[in-house]
């Protein structure tokens, strides 16, 4: 088992100026920041990091979403760090996500959900890689 995970601050989020708040509320659960940066993916690169999501009817909506504005990208380390933060930013659809969890406190709809959070080891791997060069990663 990885201890690491990937995550992003999606653009919802930084517009509505919780970027701050979400960082403290990873901190605070223990998780300790390996890379970390603001930038703003173009529609092609946006594509590209989803591309597994490709044939799912919200693509084009995705993409166009997470190519609207800045965004940060964060590799994070803590035991059993997939499930963990999988946890901590609760269900995808913020209406169904649990007391507490960032997706809660700080998601606006089910497409505009404030945070990613990897679904496994392999991907987290992928993902980090996607978004820092190991010069970047800690
Ligand atoms: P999660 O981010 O919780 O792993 P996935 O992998 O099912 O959820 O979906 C990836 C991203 O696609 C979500 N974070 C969300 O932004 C978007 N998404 C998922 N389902 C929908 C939907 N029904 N309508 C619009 N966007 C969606």
């Amino acid at each position: 088992m990885s201890n690491r995970t990937f995550t992003m601050i999606k653009p919802d989020a930084m517009r509505n100026g919780h970027a701050g708040a979400i960082l403290h509320h990873i901190a605070k659960a223990g998780f300790q920041i390996k890379a970390l940066k603001m930038l703003h993916l173009s529609a092609e690169k946006a594509g590209e990091f989803y591309a597994v999501h490709k044939e799912r009817p919200f693509y084009g909506e995705l993409v166009e979403f997470m190519s609207s504005g800045p965004i940060m990208a964060a590799i994070l380390e803590k035991e059993n760090a997939v499930a963990a933060f999988r946890e901590l930013i609760g269900a995808t659809n913020p209406a169904q996500a649990a007391e507490g969890t960032i997706r809660k406190l700080y998601a606006t709809s089910v497409g505009e959900n404030a945070v990613h959070g990897s679904d496994s080891d392999a991907n987290a791997k992928i993902e980090g890689d996607f978004m820092f060069s190991v010069l970047e990663q800690f």
